[in-house]
């Protein structure tokens, strides 16, 4: 028989009260953590509540310290916070998992969830992702590239669907900087490509871009084109400013011409039914993280660019002579880059082609360059 005391009921009542003061307590720590989410448009509304633990593989096409690892890594921390370490990004150098062609196929077979994609590697398949490599298209300024990239909805909704035909789904499109060429000729008009072998990714539009200067082309790795530059059995060479630093391609070329002729887009993409899948709070997750990057990496990309441009300058070691393009220069170059589009636009140069996306494409350009 159990005898209850006052002394046993009062240290039983005393005991129940602090447990409701803890719980209390844990939960407005918890609400706190959510609010505190710098950025978080909805205030954790969506984004918030029981996350279940997992773990998502994020793959880059670049190493620490470039702007797609920086990216996943930011990304990572953003998630790790925001769930309070429930769901853990783990975010992957180039390299890791084999080439970038590689990469892609991971994504679209769901070995990896996430990964920063350079349109140019699935150029074959997804016929239109090539309107990135188009010469003198986008405007030449990458802040206003970006505004397209981030509003468009030829590339956000259209092309988007197209990607996702593949088990694709681009969540976001970014720049990493306006493209420069790299040679030993010193490239300043149309006709110093004549004869030169430049390196391009996997896109048949690269080939006829750069065949309407006169230039061949080939498809090989980033990794592999230090040492093709090197034995000179690639020519030339298109990169980011930051990248060519990084990747020390100017070591191996003796000039840098800053030509313009178009951005290096990058997107944020998922395994498509690996997203489709998950539950609302999860998606609504990526989402709302996804579109805070997009202001984080133009400054990562810009400061990476600046940075890049200033250490080719100071290696005095390897000295690289910096050609920029007077305007007089450019508009040569769009004689010859311009009637590229039409043709592309016409699925003359490559297959599969819709005109749709590019002609919704061009108007949204022109309403923001007001050209
Ligand atoms: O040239 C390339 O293929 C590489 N360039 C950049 C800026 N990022 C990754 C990509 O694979």
């Amino acid at each position: 028989m159990i005898i209850f005391n006052k002394k046993y009921v009062l240290m039983l009542l005393a005991i129940l009260s602090l447990s409701f003061v803890l719980v209390a307590c844990g939960g407005e720590e918890g609400e706190d953590s959510t609010d505190n989410n710098e950025g978080s448009d909805n205030n954790g509304e969506e984004a918030s509540g029981e996350f279940d633990e997992a773990q998502w593989m994020f793959i880059t096409e670049e190493l620490k310290g470039e702007v797609q690892y920086e990216y996943a890594a930011e990304f990572a921390k953003r998630i790790d916070e925001k769930t309070n370490g429930a769901i853990e990004v783990v975010p992957y150098e180039y390299g890791a998992l084999g080439s970038e062609v590689d990469q892609a196929q991971s994504l679209q077979q769901g070995a990896v969830q996430l990964a920063v994609m350079s349109p140019g590697f699935t150029g074959g398949q997804v016929p239109d992702g090539q309107i990135f490599s188009l010469h003198y298209f986008f405007p030449a300024d990458p802040e206003q590239t970006q505004e397209v990239l981030t509003n468009s909805e030829a590339l956000n909704t259209d092309l988007r669907a197209k990607y996702e035909e593949h088990n694709i789904t681009p969540l976001a499109f970014w720049t990493e900087g306006a493209m420069a060429w790299t040679s030993n000729v010193g490239i300043e008009e149309p006709s110093d490509w004549e004869g030169l072998n430049t390196r391009v990714q996997e896109s048949p539009l690269m080939r006829e871009t750069y065949a309407a200067y006169g230039a061949t082309v080939q498809s090989i790795s980033w990794g592999e084109l230090y040492t093709a530059l090197d034995r000179e059995t690639v020519d030339a060479q298109e990169n980011p400013i930051f990248f060519i630093n990084s990747a020390s391609f100017y070591e191996v070329q003796d000039t840098l011409t800053i030509s313009n002729h178009n951005n290096y887009v990058a997107m944020t993409t998922v395994n498509t039914d690996w997203y489709n899948g998950l539950p609302e709070n999860e998606k609504a997750l990526i989402d709302e993280t996804v579109e805070e990057m997009q202001e984080w990496v133009f400054e990562e990309q810009k400061a990476q660019n600046e940075a890049g441009l200033e250490a080719i300058k100071a290696d005095t070691e390897n000295p690289t002579e910096i050609i920029e393009l007077t305007d007089e220069q450019i508009e040569a170059f769009k004689e010859v880059a311009l009637p590229v589009h039409e043709k592309y636009r016409n699925g003359e140069l490559t297959e599969g082609v819709d005109p749709a996306i590019y002609d919704k494409l061009k108007e949204e350009i022109a309403e923001v360059t007001g050209e």
